[in-house]
């Protein structure tokens, strides 16, 4: 177990969890590297088919440390730790072949809420309150907020959240589409994990493919889309998984997939 990181087993579901509550985990260089770390174990590990990410009540992440980041003036460090792993993790996560879900209550800001935007999916509870401070700081959503929340909900509430700093509540991100499951507070960490398990009875290489068509979708041209979509059902037709699942239908029977 890491100390700023936990790693729990639900079956075929990994959670981990930030583990900073005094800073309402603000994120550290270090943070990042232990999470791209664990992420990697889990990507190349079959028993772990879905990836959670949460937090503690009060925050999912409140964004970079800014105490961190003042050290570094005072330092008069060159460098940019936080950035030069920030954007490649964030990236990262979308390339794994499996689902990664953000579980968030309270604070999802900054840094925090661009982690979410990079996950596949969020989940949240009535307490999330989402927002990008950058302004305040003389900063900008650095780590593909710019990029990715105009995507989910487009340019106007992308540009009224980031000119504005305001922070908005879960049923309004809800509304908008920035998540895409709303629960009560109290039921988030069991239906973050019941969500994620419903993903990991299925068969691993049809969710990597799917995960993989889509984020094509959001950056190629509608033939070109298509023309991978083909290719990778063409891949998909000579797997295993794809002979069981149709045999398992047809013998009335659960499949067994092996991810192979
Ligand atoms: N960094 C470090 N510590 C923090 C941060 C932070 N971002 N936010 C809160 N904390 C600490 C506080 O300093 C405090 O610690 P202490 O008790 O030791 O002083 C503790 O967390 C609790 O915070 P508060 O007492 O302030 O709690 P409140 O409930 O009163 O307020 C807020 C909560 C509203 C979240 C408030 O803390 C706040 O506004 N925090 C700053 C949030 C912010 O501006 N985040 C954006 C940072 S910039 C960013 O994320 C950019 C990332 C992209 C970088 C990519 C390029 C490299």
């Amino acid at each position: 177990m890491d100390e700023l990181l936990q790693l729990e087993r639900h079956d075929k579901v990994a959670r981990i969890r930030f583990n900073r509550e005094s800073a309402l985990n603000a994120l550290t260089p270090e943070m990042l590297m232990d999470l791209r770390r664990m992420l990697v174990e889990l990507d190349l590990d079959g028993d772990a088919r879905a990836v959670v990410l949460a937090g503690q009540p009060k925050a999912f992440s409140v964004g970079a440390d800014l105490k961190g980041r003042v050290a570094e003036y005072e330092a008069g460090a060159l460098r940019d730790p936080l950035g030069a792993i920030i954007r490649e993790l964030f990236s990262y996560i979308e390339s794994m072949s499996k689902p990664v879900i953000a579980d968030i209550s309270g604070y999802a800001l900054g840094g925090g809420l661009e982690l979410a935007l990079a996950c596949d999916l969020r989940i949240a509870d009535r307490t999330a309150k989402f927002g990008f401070p950058e302004a305040n700081v003389g900063s900008l959503p650095g780590a593909g907020g710019t990029q990715r929340l105009p995507r989910l909900v487009g340019p106007g509430r992308a540009m009224s959240l980031m000119f504005t700093g305001e922070r908005i509540a879960a049923e309004q991100a809800y509304a908008w589409g920035l998540i895409e499951k709303l629960v009560e507070p109290g039921e988030l960490d069991a239906e973050s994990i019941a969500w994620a398990a419903q993903m990991a009875q299925k068969a691993p290489l049809s969710i990597a493919a799917i995960k993989g068509c889509i984020y094509v979708a959001e950056s190629t041209d509608l033939a070109s889309g298509l023309a991978y979509e083909a290719q990778s059902h063409a891949i998909l037709r000579k797997t295993r998984d794809r002979e069981e699942g149709m045999r398992a239908f047809v013998e009335k029977r659960a499949p067994q997939f092996t991810g192979q």
